[in-house]
């Protein structure tokens, strides 16, 4: 659906040990940051309402749903699912449509998560803001939207949220989704240090897998919908973030693999 449009070859497949320095975190959004999933899941049914659909999804079809990255490429896969004559259709009809749908979903979690009742994750805000002050490069790698991101965290970190992050890469930015690696390459040429000084912060096995092919170390934090996901290949795995200091990512790094 997306030409790739960047190199991967420069991706390391094992944990590279280049340097024994630290120096940036990189954060996926949805489910990480802050369990959200829920939250899209009834900005998707409100937009299914508004606009006459009798779409519903539940819990259970949505936790199968989110085997695919990306609001929109979602709606596609369930509208082909439950109506396979629509592959069919003129490709501008259907995206017209999903991105009618879609837009409207996203003005309907902007407004579930700008109250501030989603909150950030244990311990995601003491790391984000310990880091910045001890001089760590931050940077956000996700599938969703610029608006769900800056709805979340002005909600959560403040109006002055984006100041935390050197580097964004987003749908808009990076519309190749996980676990495509294109989020997280795009990320690391911005940030323009070496793989082996950043760790990645996942929920999900599309997002550790585009993760690693990046060459990241990668921590996971699973959440109620990604529990039963393959973590196999996780640098760790963790509750949630609650009493990670730097002192432990620091170490946790320093004894990653060497090449
Ligand atoms: C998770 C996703 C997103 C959200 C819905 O993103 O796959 O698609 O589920 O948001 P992340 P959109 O990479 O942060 O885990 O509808 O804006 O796609
Ligand atoms: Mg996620």
């Amino acid at each position: 659906m997306f030409s790739a449009g960047y190199s991967t070859s420069t991706c390391i497949k094992n944990y590279p040990r280049l340097s024994i320095m630290l120096r940036a975190l990189i954060f996926d959004v949805d489910g990480t940051l802050a369990d959200t999933e829920s939250a899209h899941r009834a900005a998707f049914n409100r937009a299914f309402a508004e606009l006459g659909s009798a779409w519903v999804w539940d819990h259970a079809t949505y936790t199968r749903l989110l085997d695919v990255s990306g609001g929109k490429e979602r709606i596609l896969h369930y509208w082909q699912q439950v109506q396979p004559e629509v592959r069919t259709w003129p490709l501008d009809t259907v995206r017209t449509e999903i991105e009618r749908i879609h837009a409207r979903k996203t003005v309907a979690y902007e407004h579930a998560v700008r109250d501030g009742s989603v909150p950030l994750r244990p311990g995601v805000q003491q790391l984000i803001v310990a880091a910045h002050a001890a001089g760590l490069r931050l940077a956000i790698a996700t599938t969703t939207t610029p608006a769900n991101i800056a709805a979340l965290l002005s909600a959560t970190l403040g109006p002055d949220w984006a100041a935390y992050f050197a580097v964004i890469e987003d749908a808009s930015t990076a519309p190749s989704k996980k676990p495509d690696p294109q989020v997280y390459v795009q990320a690391l040429q911005r940030l323009g240090l070496p793989v082996s000084d950043c760790l990645a912060f996942e929920d999900s096995a599309n997002g550790l897998q585009a993760a690693r092919q990046a060459g990241l170390a990668t921590i996971i934090t699973p959440n109620g919908f990604t529990a039963d996901h393959d973590f196999t290949a996780a640098l760790r795995i963790l509750p949630d973030l609650s009493g990670v200091s730097l002192a432990d990512l620091h170490a946790w790094h320093a004894r990653m693999p060497s090449i």
